[in-house]
């Protein structure tokens, strides 16, 4: 597996890259432009900037995430192609510079979903929680205030601007069902994944977080069968997933390791977390260990690494600690702790599959 790790830009990210520099085995970064509307055309120059400040630290910038989907496309307005020709476009731009991966997702206008940013875990540290019954009684408004009013950084996907024409998106979604979405999906993709193929891209969407329907609106990319349904949308190596634990992992039926065996051909870039779900359907983010939490992180590396995995990974969401001030889980601590843990596990799982190999091979030599 490859590390990389995300940052959020110059000006725009607490985490510096000579910090994430320090962190063993970090080979590129994750980045976007975070302030290209959705739906423009990424400019080269732009492109090129971030691409001069990586190689500055010595780090690869194969991985983008993400370049969002316009609404137009995701509720099928005719509208849609020109956001699809921008597209296009933003591809073979991204192409150009060495671009190798791009993530995305396509949940009806917002992306991830929590009640609260920073709640108090036992540890005195803080971390993105979701309260199951909160969402169900809210009115979508009122937790877009509480997101989007972050004082110190505007939030992917919960731009204040975006939002402010929330009550025409959600009356745009009325008339689009879940199967209406897999056609748009669809259509999109159509469009897009030969232009990837084409330019050495692979696309990776990212699945819905949480993987159910919120605020009566439609989501599609919650489990294995939709996985599967969705990767027989365009039957193309260009046409892939990004395997998030921590997205996927908040509902008890998605069986993690298992979709890593039947889909690790088509899994360019893993995000991987855990989580600590309740009975009641509400989840806190925790540390990446095992024992923290709900997702078994060890077996999800081990079914990477039996697959002979050599695709990007990243820590995803981590806590907030000692007090730092950072982008609500993205903090430096947390997912540096985060790394050392995956490496921990797969360096022992390399380890000790050569260990068996070489007993085997001694065993032979005894007779
Ligand atoms: C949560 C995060 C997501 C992700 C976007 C990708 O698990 O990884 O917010 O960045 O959905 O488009
Ligand atoms: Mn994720």
């Amino acid at each position: 597996m490859e590390m990389v790790f995300r940052w959020f830009g110059s000006g725009n990210d607490a985490v510096q890259l000579d910090q994430i520099k320090q962190i063993p085995g970090v080979e590129g970064i994750v980045w976007a432009l975070h302030d290209i509307p959705v739906g423009d055309e990424w400019p080269i120059n732009r492109i090129a900037e971030v691409k001069q400040q990586a190689d500055e630290h010595g780090f690869h910038i194969d991985v983008v995430e993400s370049v969002n989907i316009h609404e137009d496309i995701k509720l099928g307005l005719p509208t849609r192609d020109k956001y699809i020709a921008n597209y296009k476009a933003t591809i073979k731009n991204l192409a150009s510079v060495g671009v190798k991966v791009i993530c995305y997702n396509f949940m009806p206008v917002f992306d991830w979903t929590r009640t609260e940013l920073y709640k108090k875990l036992d540890d005195g540290s803080t971390a993105m929680f979701y309260e199951k019954a909160k969402v169900e009684n809210m009115d979508p408004m009122e937790l877009v205030d509480e997101i989007s009013n972050n004082p110190d950084f505007t939030i992917p996907g919960w731009e204040p601007e975006r939002l402010k024409s929330l009550a025409n998106l959600f009356g745009a979604y009325q008339k689009v069902s879940e199967e209406d979405l897999w056609n748009n999906l669809k259509y999109f993709l159509e469009e897009i994944i030969p232009v990837a193929e084409a330019n050495g891209i692979k696309m990776a969407i990212h699945p819905d977080d949480p993987p159910w329907k919120i605020f009566g609106l439609p989501r599609i990319i919650t489990s294995q069968p939709n996985i599967r349904r969705f990767l027989q949308l365009v039957d193309s190596p260009s046409n892939g997933i990004t395997l998030c634990s921590g997205s996927l992992g908040t509902d008890p039926n998605n069986d993690i390791p298992d979709m890593v065996h039947e889909f690790i051909d088509r899994i360019p870039f893993a995000h991987i977390r855990n989580l600590k779900r309740y009975d009641n359907g509400d989840f806190i983010e925790t540390s990446h260990r095992t024992k923290d939490g709900s997702v078994d992180i060890y077996e999800i590396l081990k079914a990477y690494y039996d697959n002979g995995f050599t695709g990007y990974v990243r820590p995803d969401h981590g806590r907030h600690l000692w007090n730092e001030k950072c982008r609500p889980g993205y903090g430096l601590y947390d997912r540096a702790m985060g790394i050392m843990y995956l490496w921990g596990i797969w360096d022992s799982l390399e380890r000790s599959v050569n260990e068996k190999e070489l007993a085997v091979l001694d065993k032979k030599l005894d007779y």
